[in-house]
């Protein structure tokens, strides 16, 4: 992508109305553009962000055996009336009515939802277990909507349900997307941890927020250090095998949130506890038969005894993630992307644009990387050097390969990784294998 027709405009003073760094950053980097309070647009860079992180959930999803499907966000009030939620929820519901005066209602999650398609989809204990997912918008209208994208009204949100027979059954569903959680946050560079919470409006007495740490974060947490030092990447876990062993083992150390937080039974001492804020990056419920007592969903069993079927909820935050991916990897000149979810790989500044040379250079090397599969955005503008490095910077792409008129003479480029600032001067097909066998 040439950037002198990308759609990006970076901004060099600090917005007022931005409060935390990732907020500041995303709007200096022209990532999105508040709409209105609490609801944001996505631009070109923002969106590609986004779209990483789907992509990421989508196959850490299939991974586990969930299947995407796409529920709409608008939904009849008379469904959330069945379950008693639809006066519970209050205020953050956006009540909306059509020209046939039915009360409608923008969904701020889809429990409802789902449940009715179970109800009259499924018939027998045969068709458990089920667990589908989508990511989809959400509308919560929050009593005070700020920074940014990490506490809007509108918010892309994948939230998972599965559904069986009883609660063995649905524990091993929620181990599954237990360790699917663990495994989807590091492989965006994030370390979030499993932590005791309170379920709220959703409900259930099993329930994990996955927290990052961020001095910005709305709440508190109180954790065993050790925690820190555990590895997410589960690379060999197998779903179809017992994940109670790797439940267990994340969740015998403490760890909660300041809403579930207990004195009384934190036995961690000292400097083995990590007192911090904490992002919510996702939220994990099982609330058993909550939903479908009042909904009436059951399966016939062999001896023809009707069962309520036992359910779980899953929430990741994925536009939130873009805001908290940015607070935990960040430095005074701008974002450093993790590389999965970059929303390029590499920024390609030709220093002197308009020279031969130098434009052949270039070209020559985006055609390389590109069809390698490499994600390049172009830095073509005619700008001077310093205008170029700062937006590069700023929009903190993993890696800025440069190439300018002295270099070109000697055969050379200059290579920085963002996270570091390493720089070296290289040969273009060093540069290039260097960038190419890089394994992040
Ligand atoms: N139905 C359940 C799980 S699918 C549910 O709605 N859970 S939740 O309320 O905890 O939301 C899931 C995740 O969405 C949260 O962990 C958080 O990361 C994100 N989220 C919640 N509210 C907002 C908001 N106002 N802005 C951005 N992200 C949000």
């Amino acid at each position: 992508m040439r950037l002198s027709r990308y759609f990006l405009t970076t901004l060099k003073e600090t917005p007022a109305e931005a409060k935390i760094v990732s907020h500041r950053l995303m709007l200096r980097a022209g990532m999105v553009r508040q709409a209105s309070a609490g609801i944001y647009s996505w631009l070109p860079l923002g969106f590609r962000v986004l779209r990483n992180i789907e992509n990421i959930v989508h196959e850490e999803m299939a991974a586990a055996g969930a299947q995407a499907v796409l529920m709409p966000t608008l939904q009849l009030a008379d469904l959330w009336r069945e379950s008693g939620r639809y006066d519970a929820y209050g205020p953050e519901m956006l009540r909306i009515s059509d020209r046939h005066d039915r009360d409608m209602l923008y969904g701020p999650t889809n429990e409802e939802q789902i449940t009715q398609i179970m109800r009259d989809d499924i018939r027998s204990y045969r068709d458990l277990p089920r667990n589908l997912y989508h990511i989809q918008w959400k509308f919560r209208d929050e009593i005070r909507p700020r920074f940014g994208v990490m506490r809007g009204r509108e918010f892309l949100m994948k939230d998972g349900y599965s559904f069986d027979l009883d609660f063995e059954a649905a524990k091993r569903s929620y181990n599954i997307m237990f360790v699917a959680y663990l495994r989807t946050y590091a492989r965006m560079g994030l370390k979030a941890i499993p932590m005791q919470a309170d379920s709220g409006p959703i409900g259930g007495d099993l329930s994990h927020e996955f927290v990052i740490l961020a001095d910005t974060g709305e709440s508190a947490v109180y954790a065993d250090k050790r925690l820190f030092d555990m590895d997410p990447h589960a690379d060999d876990v197998d779903f179809e095998g017992d994940l109670e062993p790797i439940f267990k083992k994340w969740t015998s150390l403490y760890a909660a949130t300041d809403e579930k937080h207990d004195p009384t039974v934190c036995s961690v001492e000292g400097e083995n506890l990590v007192e911090a804020r904490g992002i919510e990056v996702g939220h994990i419920f099982y609330f058993g038969t909550k939903y479908s007592e009042p909904l009436g969903c059951a399966v016939t069993m062999p001896d023809g005894e009707k069962r309520l079927i036992h359910g779980g909820s899953y929430g990741i935050g994925v536009s939130r993630l873009v805001g908290a991916i940015i607070e935990a990897s960040h430095d005074d000149a701008g974002i450093v992307w993790p590389d999965a979810v970059a929303p390029f790989n590499v920024a390609l500044i030709n220093l002197k644009s308009g020279d031969e040379v130098c434009d052949a250079v270039a070209n020559d090397l985006y055609a390389k990387l590109s069809d390698a599969g490499v994600q390049v955005l172009h830095d073509d503008r005619d700008e001077r050097a310093g205008v170029k490095f700062a937006d590069m910077d700023l929009i903190g792409l993993p890696w800025q390969l440069t190439v300018g008129p002295r270099g070109v003479k000697a055969g050379t480029v200059e290579l920085k990784r963002r996270a570091g600032g390493d720089k070296e001067e290289l040969s273009i097909d060093s540069a290039l294998s260097r960038i190419l066998d890089f394994d992040s």
